[in-house]
């Protein structure tokens, strides 16, 4: 069976998918039009007449086409998929999609970055967003999460200065997509709970290599309720099966000016190639008596519970396996909040959450016009719905009958609130005490001890990395005072740290400060991922007259999963000394070595001129962002001209060790060249 029919958000969809190939063109009044070019006019060169109902519809329709994009995470990208359950969690949870092993639910995911519009570079040193619907039995579950399981402040209250700090400034509307400036910094500085998540910002976590390589996480601690009744604390995670990885910052820059919709394509062609992204849900949890047993807040959405204390427990895995048929329809207009809950999922007092409990179905009023976008076809439940809610702008549902109000005699009392048996859903009953109070709890006043645990736990590859970008982020500010408070804020973190910036810098290091934290977590670190080839894209640069030999290393990376693609010196197709020919995917001036995982050069020589300059920039280029780089035939003598023998990541004429090479990914001992 295709997705298309298994799938029940699909079967819903299709009563709604319309292709107007081979149809007669119409009005929306359905009204068939005999011409589509020519307004109205009286007479071939004069005025055009008011009379013209399709010239008006038609403008109008157009003059209305856009809407307001998302204040946050406007620039996205979306898929369908399905999520299947490992293992009936019934002692945690009554969440139905959570009962049985072998259980499938269709979901809609949507990545993003944070600070850019709309158009912006896919490639902008930001976090990414990762906001799953669950289409539950039970009524839709959303799990809008991030890719950094922290977040900036504490309390929802800021976050309308976080985000006016972070976007362009509001006098030029300067920079796009960019946290490096002075705003931001300046926020940076004198917000210090931000400390703990600005590490993962600078760190390669905020430029992923593809939406296939990053994990994602609900951030806050959410509640698990069984059917006991009994609570647990919970925190979800995505594991991406293909690992986690990112690109540098030199690449990220490039790839936005050479490719903006980078990761928009790798995700699209992943699933249209059937190189269907894999994540597995991951759980923590908590029994409601260990409340207070860590040294952090298990509240605070700017601490991690790290997985050496608390093990991630796998439950399930998500596919995704079909890109949208419309952008706007599907991934424009889809709606997540974090309070869509089904029964056996509930909320906890993070402050941060409590604020986002109002703000989702808030900016859905201005961005999508009124109450009704549950109505819209992606944001529909796949269960019924009934309520006495009616009306409003683009009112889809015909609700028949009298009766609009509860209670009721005329309609038997109905629709009926079910009691809790009946999968109603009744709130966690928590029992809350306290003074109102304007305050932070004391137990959240700890800044520092996490960041100083993310920066211990990185490789020194990530260590520089964090530096690298601490140095451009304060660099690109004006105020030199501004670089100086940062440092300061971050000399609270490590010592090393700060050195290395305040020499990017030139500014005096700050005075070493007492910290003795020395804890790492493993599980932070990138190095310790996963590798894999798999769907790795590989850059073969050659030109007409190859050898055969290259059809078996195609070969060998096609049994790897891995993606190969032709890049030459003229479109069409290149021939082989014996003749056979293959496409051409790219020529040097649509391609450039950023694009790709890993390049192999085949021919020294190719038929233009083009050829002998462009070849060897391409492996200069990927040399220097630490790739993989293969030869065969006289492409080793390229690399030889360019002195790159002898190197780790650098394979001649053997395709398996090349196959490794592309799953290794990135080779960090390069520095001396
Ligand atoms: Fe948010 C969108 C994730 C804090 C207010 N948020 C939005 C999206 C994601 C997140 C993934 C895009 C959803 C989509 O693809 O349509 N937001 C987070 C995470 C947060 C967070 C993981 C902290 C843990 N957000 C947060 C706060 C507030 C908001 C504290 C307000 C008090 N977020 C919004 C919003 C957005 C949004 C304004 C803009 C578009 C939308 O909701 O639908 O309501």
């Amino acid at each position: 069976m295709s997705n298309q029919e298994q799938n029940k958000k699909n079967q819903q969809l299709d009563k709604f998918r319309v292709n107007d190939k081979g149809k007669a063109l119409t009005t929306n009044q359905g009204l068939k039009m005999n011409e589509d070019e020519f307004s109205l006019k009286a007479g071939d060169r004069g005025p055009s007449l008011l009379e013209d109902f399709h010239l008006r519809e038609k403008i109008t329709h157009f003059d209305h086409e856009r809407i307001p994009e998302r204040v946050v995470h406007a620039r996205g990208f979306a898929a369908h998929g399905e999520f299947e359950a490992y293992e009936s969690l019934a002692p945690y949870t009554k969440a139905d999609f959570l009962s049985e092993a072998g259980k499938k639910t269709p979901v809609f995911v949507r990545f993003s970055t944070v600070a850019g519009s709309r158009g912006s570079g896919d490639l902008a040193r930001d976090v990414r967003g990762f906001a799953t619907k669950f289409y539950t039995d039970e009524g839709n579950y959303d799990l809008v999460g991030n890719n950094i399981p922290v977040f900036f402040i504490q309390d929802g209250i800021k976050f309308p200065d976080l985000i006016h700090a972070v976007k362009p400034e509001p006098h030029n509307e300067i920079p796009q997509a960019a946290s490096a400036h002075d705003t931001f910094w300046d926020f940076v500085a004198n917000n210090q709970e931000t400390a703990h998540m600005i590490m993962w910002h600078l760190s390669d976590r905020a430029i992923p290599r593809s939406f296939r390589m990053m994990e994602g996480f609900g951030v806050h601690t959410f509640r698990f309720v069984n059917e006991e009744g009994q609570a647990f604390f919970v925190k979800f995670h995505w594991k991406p099966v293909l690992g986690v990885h990112s690109v540098i910052w030199d690449e990220a820059q490039k790839l936005n000016g050479n490719d903006p919709d980078f990761q928009r394509r790798d995700l699209y062609d992943a699933i249209e190639n059937g190189q269907y992204p894999e994540y597995e849900l991951g759980l923590q949890i908590i029994k409601e008596e260990d409340e207070f047993n860590f040294d952090f807040d298990i509240l605070d959405p700017t601490k991690i519970w790290p997985e050496e204390d608390v093990p991630v427990k796998i439950v399930g895995k998500m596919t995704l396996n079909q890109n949208v048929d419309n952008y706007f329809a599907e991934t424009e207009q889809v709606a997540f909040h974090p309070g869509h809950v089904v029964p056996g999922i509930d909320f906890t007092n993070d402050p941060l959450l409590q604020a986002r409990l109002f703000s989702y179905t808030d900016t859905q009023l201005i961005r999508l016009g009124g109450p009704n976008f549950h109505e819209l076809p992606i944001n529909r439940p796949v269960c019924p719905f009934h309520n006495n809610q009616r009306d409003g702008y683009g009112r889809q549902t015909i609700n028949s009958g009298q009766v609009s109000y509860h209670k009721n005699s005329l309609a038997d009392n109905t629709p009926t609130p079910v009691s809790e048996e009946e999968g109603g859903y009744k709130h966690y009953q928590e029992k809350v005490e306290g003074k109102k109070v304007r305050a932070r709890s004391v137990s959240f006043e700890d800044h520092f001890t996490q960041a100083a645990l993310f920066w211990n736990s990185m490789s020194d590859v990530e260590k520089q990395h964090i530096i690298d970008a601490f140095s451009f982020e304060l660099g690109k500010c004006q105020e030199v005072a501004i670089r100086e408070q940062v440092l300061d804020m971050f000399s609270n973190v490590n010592h090393d740290l700060v050195t290395g910036i305040a020499e990017n810098l030139g500014l005096a290091v700050p005075k070493k400060k007492d910290i003795n934290y020395t804890k790492s977590s493993p599980a932070l670190s990138q190095a310790n991922t996963k590798k894999k080839a798999d769907t790795r894209k590989v850059g073969i640069i050659v030109s007409d007259g190859f050898d055969e030999e290259l059809f078996s290393y195609i070969k060998a990376l096609n049994k790897a999963n891995i993606n190969p693609e032709i890049i030459s010196d003229h479109q069409g197709s290149i021939s082989s000394k014996g003749g056979s020919k293959i496409p051409v995917h790219h020529t040097f001036m649509t391609a450039d070595s950023v694009l790709f995982d890993a390049i192999l050069i085949v021919n020294k020589e190719g038929t233009k001129p083009l050829f002998t300059k462009e070849a060897p920039n391409f492996v200069k280029e990927a040399y220097m962002h630490y790739k993989p780089i293969g030869a065969i035939q006289d492409g080793a003598s390229v690399l030889h001209d360019l002195g790159l023998t002898d190197e780790k990541g650098v394979v001649t004429n053997n395709a398996k060790q090349f196959v490794e090479a592309v799953a290794e990914a990135r080779f960090w001992n390069r520095d001396g060249k």
